[in-house]
């Protein structure tokens, strides 16, 4: 089957309201008409609004960084899917190795997130990745097994393939250390292999993506990979014609 191409920019906590605008007015010429690729932003919570409204009835989705699994409640600085969904955002990144590794997020919590996240008709990308130590050490299989899985765990089997998995190896996020297209490739297939052993077909539709260190010079051969469907990019994702360019390496 083929799974329609994802390329995603994660602007982390990078681009004020005008700076995010100033993105949209550069990156809708190159990207904004393009129909078989789909095409996200993940943007900061405070640019989400002017960002929806400046790429309305373009190919230019939006997507926030994060989400609490509560409906609502006493959580300080936390937002929900409600508050998302009221925004017309398309979806929300969940698992960040960044929130992972600064603010705490840990399995559990993404077990709660996704099906939440399902639920509002939002699509989630969930991240998944080892560490250089896990690598080294053997346990990069371990680790996105248990990622996985747990994450996955209350997600019916039905709605497998609804959720975007992005692999990310730590070690290759804004280091410009690019995994290699045999490394990129083993972890991308490994976790399909994950979803399929749930449901093979829902294995078979799921799109997971490529993270970490994703520029114009190396996205072709990333993207080209046989269960690479796309690519979470960081840094390369700032700059509208850097980002332009990764999304035509998908297409
Ligand atoms: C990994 C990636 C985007 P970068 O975090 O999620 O960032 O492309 O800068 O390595």
């Amino acid at each position: 089957m083929t799974r329609t191409p994802f390329v995603a920019g994660n602007w982390k906590m990078h681009k004020t309201i005008a700076e995010a605008e100033a993105f949209v007015s550069g990156a809708l010429p190159l990207v904004g008409a393009i129909d078989d690729v789909q095409i996200g932003v993940c943007v900061p919570f405070p640019s989400i609004q002017a960002v929806v409204d400046s790429t309305r009835g373009s190919s230019l989705q939006v997507y926030a960084q994060n989400v609490h699994w509560a409906e609502q409640g006493a959580y300080t600085g936390e937002v929900s899917v409600a508050m998302l969904d009221e925004l017309e955002v398309a979806g929300v990144v969940v698992g960040h190795s960044e929130r992972r590794q600064f603010f705490g997020e840990t399995d559990a919590d993404l077990r709660k997130k996704l099906p939440v996240i399902l639920a509002a008709g939002l699509e989630p990308i969930f991240c998944v990745g080892e560490t250089e130590e896990q690598r080294e050490a053997g346990e990069t299989e371990r680790v996105l097994r248990h990622q996985v899985q747990e994450g996955l765990h209350d997600v019916a089997d039905g709605d497998l393939a609804k959720v975007t998995i992005a692999y990310e190896p730590i070690w290759a996020i804004g280091t410009g250390k690019v995994a290699t297209p045999e490394q990129a490739q083993e972890a991308c297939a490994f976790v399909r292999a994950l979803v399929a052993a749930r449901d093979a077909e829902q294995g078979e539709q799921v799109r997971i993506q490529y993270g970490g260190s994703v520029k114009p010079e190396n996205a072709a051969e990333l993207l080209a990979l046989p269960d690479v469907d796309g690519a979470l990019v960081g840094g390369a994702a700032l700059d509208p014609a850097s980002f332009a360019a990764i999304v035509e390496a998908a297409r």
